[in-house]
């Protein structure tokens, strides 16, 4: 059984969930417009994950004995400049998710929840692969600067890192 503590923690993380899976959908959205096929796959694919870590959250809250509270989001932006600010912001967005965990593992402990403390695990090992991911693209943007041909060949990277990463196995399986 939940405490109400927890439940309100679990339930404000199904929330920033949710948010995380409509911005990088909206990114996914300006990427496609303007022409980055790669980006735009990969942004979708984003979205989706969001919204898988979304979905296991609402289950464990349910089976647990507590209410999984679908709510109101905020609407995300619709312009994201270009693609280097784009990959900034969901790097900076993927830190704020883990602090966002880590306070949610916070919150357990000082509940001895461990049960939902051992559930949150996987978003701990999540939370590092996502900030990894994010990193190593940064670099790589860093690396073709403003050249034309190294941002073709960069969306076709990252289209290329999400075919590869889509092998993998997901978060419900
Ligand atoms: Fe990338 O945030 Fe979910 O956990």
């Amino acid at each position: 059984m939940l405490s109400k503590k927890v439940e309100k923690a679990l339930n404000n993380q199904i929330r920033i969930e949710a948010e995380s899976s409509q911005i990088y959908l909206s990114m996914a959205s300006w990427a496609e417009v303007k022409g980055l096929e790669g980006i735009a796959l990969f942004m979708y694919k984003q979205s989706d994950e969001e919204r898988l870590h979304m979905l296991k959250l609402i289950k464990f809250v349910n089976e647990r004995g507590g209410h999984a509270q679908i709510s109101e989001l905020n609407a995300p932006k619709i312009e994201f400049g270009s693609f280097q600010k784009m990959f900034q912001e969901l790097f900076d967005h993927e830190i704020f998710v883990s602090n966002s965990i880590n306070e949610l593992v916070h919150v357990t402990l000082q509940e001895k929840d461990y049960a939902t403390h051992n559930f949150l695990q996987w978003y701990v090992a999540e939370q590092i692969e996502e900030e990894a991911l994010a990193r190593t693209i940064l670099d790589k943007i860093n690396l073709i600067g403003n050249d034309k041909g190294g941002l073709y060949l960069f969306d076709r990277d990252v289209q290329q890192i999400t075919i590869t990463s889509a092998a993998a196995p997901g978060p419900l399986g």
